[in-house]
């Protein structure tokens, strides 16, 4: 099984600040624990991070065909980026959000997601653990 993870804006500064709210682990840490996840579950992970709309949108369109599973927490573009859903329904690849901070508990502009709507599960609250709470689902349901 192959599975997609996509970050979005600001990921890649994870650990730098608001460590009350994202945590202390670095991005590099965030890849290393991908890394863990796809060998322990037996599954091929590719990640992409991009502070660029398109670019995510670029990706998700090249998935078609290749991933049998998108992780994906879009950052800011979640609340606000309808290019991101079209992408993520016109791919229909099984796709779960991701949120390091819960969302729900947080600003109103926060608790909109755009690519939620196209996901089959959204994960939130659980810090970097989340990412393999999403990949160990679609390994689960859909490997
Ligand atoms: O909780 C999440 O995972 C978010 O997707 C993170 C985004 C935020 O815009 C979403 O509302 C929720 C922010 C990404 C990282 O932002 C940083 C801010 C300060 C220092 C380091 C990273």
């Amino acid at each position: 099984m192959k599975i997609l993870v996509l970050n979005g804006p600001n990921i890649n500064m994870l650990g730098i600040r608001e460590p009350d709210i994202y945590g202390k682990q670095s991005f590099q840490e965030l890849l290393a624990i991908l890394e863990e996840t796809g060998k322990a579950l037996g599954v091929t992970v590719e990640q992409f991070q991009s502070n660029h709309e398109g670019a995510l949108v670029d990706k998700i369109q090249a998935a078609y065909g290749c991933f049998d599973g998108i992780v994906i927490n879009p950052a800011a573009y979640t609340h606000t980026s309808v290019a991101i859903l079209d992408a993520l329904k016109a791919v229909a690849i099984p796709a779960v959000e991701v949120h390091i901070s819960q969302v729900d508990a947080r600003e109103p502009f926060r608790q909109v997601s755009y690519a939620g709507m196209a996901c089959v599960k959204t994960i939130q609250g659980q810090g970097l653990d989340g990412y393999r709470q999403a990949i160990a689902y679609l390994r689960e349901n859909y490997g």
